[in-house]
């Protein structure tokens, strides 16, 4: 802001939850130069591609710049911040005493760079009496999470940079990333004959062609896969029995189940070689260090959360936790998945949930998030329980949820919809109003997707531009509104400014003194911080002032990991250094150094010890050798619908112009299925599921197995041209997809395995 052209500015990516540190140049509203930040303590300097592609998300044709109230024809029109935040606060009030606070749903929080927003949203939340939230986690993570607390209660990260041996199970870091300069990680641990490389992917993606040992399984089997694994360590004694016994319990409880697998079976039904997989498995057990990521390709098929269990017990029973290489405890600024329960920014205390399960379709709620797969049915229902209003904030649930046609008719059900975004997104299509956030380069921005060991890192953005003329910062918009439901005023205001011009020590007492006083000072504390220390703070920055207050609760909750990174001492100083070092760290700051002894620690069970037995799951460990994969004959293919290529991100950028070379949006087939089918590279295919049909573009490759489809993740957006004109490439993915098809347990969807169907269209052949 104001300096000349030369000046570079550092930023990061938005575009993956790596977010790589970046120097930018500006001119006028425009970014137009990009390079990696050496500075930056994670990423080093390292980016990737997509890094290149960040003007396209900054002034892409679709960004809002006025509040929108839907017509009854469906059109929008434009209105005044004044009015917006009237009839929204008036008519979420009026809901709020009719049915109560667990009628209106929240989805979203933040997508893969923008996390204080959400911090701001929560106060607005409160005011609502929300009880039930969903976002993307709950259609990924959820049964992943379920299992790790269930086994070890922290979050753990794996050390990609020292293990000995990596194995990613339905994950392809080369495009998805996942942890900080992956590439240059996977390159080191391909060329070193020491370490080794395990990935298990039914197709050859460009990680599973650098592996010492690709699996390539039958689609949706990794459950089989990994129980023959975990059998075959217990069947030939590889279990390092001395390590459990020290720091494991359950191991006899669950030892018979794992005797029985059949191996050579299950090895059929995966589709591997037994030979293989006794390997694989030996590889494992003699490795001085293993690190394992599970990503989609598992979370989103079939025995998702079971998979989540069995690949934890390759790891854990050959003792590959808490020490170099291996998977650790990690250390949050703010845990996601307290901040998803509703415990974000200073206040610590969680909203009581009035139950554990949904109202209508009584799923299981895991970290205070409902499955994303029954919002639907949570909605179009006569139940007196259903959800009658939502609140969307930065998030896609039309086009990023199962089902987009039922999502759609869902919003349109709702006595009221509101969309916070910064553009006209297919969610806001639908939407009774729309409110303009200005973008992640125009206020103070951050990622709480820190996921660093030993030293753990946040990096809190400072603005490059101003304001998109018409758009407000989350912060002011939910303070706005709770404002206008009378919660807050300056009566709340008031005494903690005045303390706060005696400096930020008295300011510190008096709000902690104001906290025991009145309660809804820790309640509103992000919006109330935004109110009073935010006009303090340097030009831009005010959306950072919530930091204060997770920099305060940081400090107490983690002194040890806060201290060996500088920020020791009595709590309001040491969250004061750390909040100056976060405000003045351009390029991040360690706020956390840990030990190994700290992942220890930080396991939650009694005597830190880890836990093996999952009753839940060896119940359905016991189904694999009984019930085989589902299938559906008129739907012969296995599509893997949003798979993750170099030009996609979700839905953050909206542009196709960001694609630069190749084809765009293709569907990928192997080439004995196109052979079969007598289709070309490069022809149109009608591709056509139990929901819908679409037309799409073959690329015919030898990454794909017989029987197994891929589609990309975040393509076939609606976007508005400059021109005014609507365009779509590409195929929206969840078109296809159907919300039934999902996790017994934690509801995860099935979208890497939906059943689908080929068809030739004529004998068109597009170029
Ligand atoms: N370029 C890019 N990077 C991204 C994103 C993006 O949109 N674009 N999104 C980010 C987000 S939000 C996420 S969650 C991550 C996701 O990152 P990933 O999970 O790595 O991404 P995907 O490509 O969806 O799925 C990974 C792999 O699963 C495989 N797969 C399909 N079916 C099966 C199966 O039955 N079993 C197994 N084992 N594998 C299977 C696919 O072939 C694919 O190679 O990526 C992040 N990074
Ligand atoms: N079929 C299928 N579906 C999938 C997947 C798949 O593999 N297959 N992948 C899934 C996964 S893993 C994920 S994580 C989800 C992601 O799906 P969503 O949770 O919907 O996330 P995004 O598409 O990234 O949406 C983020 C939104 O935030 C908006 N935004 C950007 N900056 C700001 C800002 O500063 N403020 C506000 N208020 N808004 C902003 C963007 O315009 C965008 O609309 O998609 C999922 N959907
Ligand atoms: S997309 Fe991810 S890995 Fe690539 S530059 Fe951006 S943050 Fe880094
Ligand atoms: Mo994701």
């Amino acid at each position: 802001m104001g300096t000349t052209a030369e000046t570079w500015h550092k930023t990061a990516c938005i575009l993956c939850a790596v977010n790589c540190g970046l120097e930018v140049q500006t001119e006028g509203r425009r970014i137009v130069k990009i390079r990696g930040d050496e500075a930056h303590p994670a990423s080093q300097g390292y980016v990737c591609e997509k890094s290149q592609r960040m003007d396209y998300y900054q002034n892409g044709a679709d960004r809002l710049d006025s509040p929108m109230r839907r017509r009854a024809d469906g059109s929008y029109e434009p209105i005044s911040w004044d009015t917006a935040v009237r009839e929204i606060a008036e008519k979420f009030k009026a809901i709020k005493s009719q049915y109560g606070g667990e009628s209106i749903l929240y989805y979203g929080g933040g997508g893969q760079g923008n996390h204080l927003g959400g911090a701001y949203a929560d106060g607005f939340l409160k005011a609502l009496g929300n009880q039930y939230r969903s976002n993307a986690l709950a259609q990924e993570k959820t049964g992943e999470f379920w299992v790790q607390g269930r086994m070890l209660g922290t979050g753990v990260h794996g050390d990609y940079e020292h293990c000995e041996v990596a194995v990613f199970i339905g994950k392809n870091p080369w495009q998805s990333h996942g942890f900080a300069r992956a590439r240059v990680l996977l390159r080191e641990i391909e060329k070193d004959p020491k370490r080794s490389l395990i990935v298990i992917d039914p197709r050859r993606s460009e990680t599973a062609a650098m592996a010492d040992h690709h699996l390539a399984i039958r689609p949706g089997t990794d459950a089989w896969c990994l129980a023959a694994l975990a059998g075959i360590l217990v069947q030939e004694n590889l279990v390092a029995h001395a390590w459990l016994e020290q720091h494991a319990s359950g191991y006899a409880e669950i030892a018979p189940a794992l005797n029985a697998i059949p191996i050579a079976e299950f090895a059929a039904t995966c589709g591997i070689e037994e030979s293989v997989l006794r390997q694989v498995a030996r590889r494992i057990a003699g490795a001085r260090s293993v690190s394992v990521y599970e990503d989609l390709g598992m979370q989103m098929s079939v025995h998702s959360t079971l998979g989540s269990y069995l690949q934890r017990l390759l790891w854990l029973l050959t003792g590959h936790y808490g020490r170099p290489g291996t998977s650790n405890a990690i250390v949050p600024l703010l845990s996601l998945s307290k901040a998803s329960k509703g415990e974000t920014g200073a206040s610590s205390k969680p909203v009581k949930r009035v139950e554990k399960r949904s109202p209508v379709a009584n799923a299981k709620i895991i970290i205070g998030l409902i499955p994303c797969n029954v919002i639907p049915e949570e909605i179009l229902s006569d139940h007196p329980k259903r959800y009658r209003a939502m609140l969307v904030h930065s998030g896609n649930p039309v086009h990023s949820l199962a089902d987009s046609q039922r999502m759609r008719e869902a919003i349109r059900a709702l006595e009221l919809s509101v969309v916070v975004d910064v553009a006209m997104t297919e969610t806001a299509r639908e939407a009774d109003y729309v409110l303009p956030a200005c973008s992640q380069f125009e206020k103070a921005e951050a990622t709480f997707f820190n996921l660093e060991f030993p030293r753990n890192v946040f990096h809190l953005r400072q603005p490059l531009f101003e304001p998109l003329p018409g758009t407000l910062p989350e912060a002011e918009i939910y303070a706005r509104l709770v404002e206008a439901m009378g919660e807050l005023s300056e009566r709340d205001y008031a005494p903690l400014k005045r303390a706060l011009r005696l400096g930020r020590t008295a300011f510190a007492l008096a709000f902690f003194a104001q906290v025991a006083r009145k309660p809804k000072t820790m309640k509103y504390a992000p919006l109330i911080l935004y109110r009073v220390l935010g006009p303090t703070l340097p030009k831009g920055m005010d959306s950072a002032a919530a930091l204060w207050g997770v920099a305060q609760l940081y400090v107490q909750g983690n002194r040890r990991a806060a201290a060996r990174a500088g920020f020791g001492g009595l709590p309001p100083f040491a969250g004061e250094k750390l909040f100056r070092a976060i405000l003045s760290g351009a390029s991040g700051v360690v706020y956390a150094d840990s030990e190994h002894a700290d992942s220890w620690r930080a396991v939650s069970h009694p005597d830190h010890r880890i836990n093996l037995h999952v009753p839940e799951m060896l119940a359905e460990l016991e189904k694999l050798a009984r019930e085989p994969l589902p299938q559906d004959r008129d739907y012969p293919y296995v599509l893997s619908a949003g798979e993750r290529r170099s030009d996609t991100s979700n839905t953050a950028v909206r542009d196709t112009a960001w694609h630069r070379r190749g084809r765009y949006g293709t569907l990928r087939i192997s080439p004995q299925d196109a052979a079969a089918l007598g289709c070309a590279d490069g022809e149109t295919l009608r591709l056509s599921t139990r929901r819908a049909s679409v037309e799409v573009v073959a690329e015919v490759t030898p990454m794909m197995q017989p029987g197994h489809i891929s589609l990309p993740n975040g393509q076939g957006l609606d976007y508005r041209g400059s021109d005014g004109r609507i365009a779509r490439r590409g195929v929206a993915p969840n078109e296809l997809t159907d919300g039934r098809q999902r996790d017994f347990l934690a509801g995860t969807p099935w979208h890497k395995h939906v059943p689908a169907r080929l068809e030739r269209i004529a004998t068109e052949i597009s170029a």
